[in-house]
């Protein structure tokens, strides 16, 4: 059979993290709300998890703190690096995707965001040949 492995054995895997806020959901725009995001990218789709500042009190182990808030299908999505008048921060990513949801993606460290901006680059490329 054919499993997920395989399917996306083409396709790059990160993690790490990063600042992102949400700031348009099918194309309505939306309140920016930074914060701090476990980001991963698995099988063509970045996943961030909620701040686990935020997670409820009571048995309290890592794993269960690892709750995903926002997960964006990159496939048919755009990124690129965020015109000024988005965002007064440093180092901003525009991500867009196909659905009309828009995150921006932040981090102060230059090779940090460069990373990020690579592999999600190569992503989309990628999954615009299959
Ligand atoms: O694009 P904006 O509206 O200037 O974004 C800022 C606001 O979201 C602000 O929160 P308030 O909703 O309380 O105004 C945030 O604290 C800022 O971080 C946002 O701007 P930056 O430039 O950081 O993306």
């Amino acid at each position: 059979s054919t499993g997920s492995h395989q399917l996306h054995s083409h396709l790059l895997e990160k993690a790490g993290i990063i600042n992102k806020t949400k700031v348009a959901d099918h194309g309505k725009k939306i309140r920016k709300n930074w914060t701090q995001s476990w980001t991963v990218l698995h099988g063509g789709v970045l996943t961030f998890h909620k701040d686990p500042k935020f997670a409820p009190a009571g048995n309290m182990n890592k794993a269960s703190q690892i709750v995903p808030e926002y997960t964006v299908d990159l496939r048919g999505a755009s990124v690129s690096w965020a015109p000024k008048d988005k965002s007064s921060k440093r180092n901003v990513l525009e991500l867009k995707t196909r659905q009309g949801c828009e995150y921006l993606v932040q981090y102060d460290t230059d090779s940090i965001i460069s990373d990020w901006f690579k592999v999600i680059h190569d992503t989309i490329y990628q999954l615009d040949k299959d």
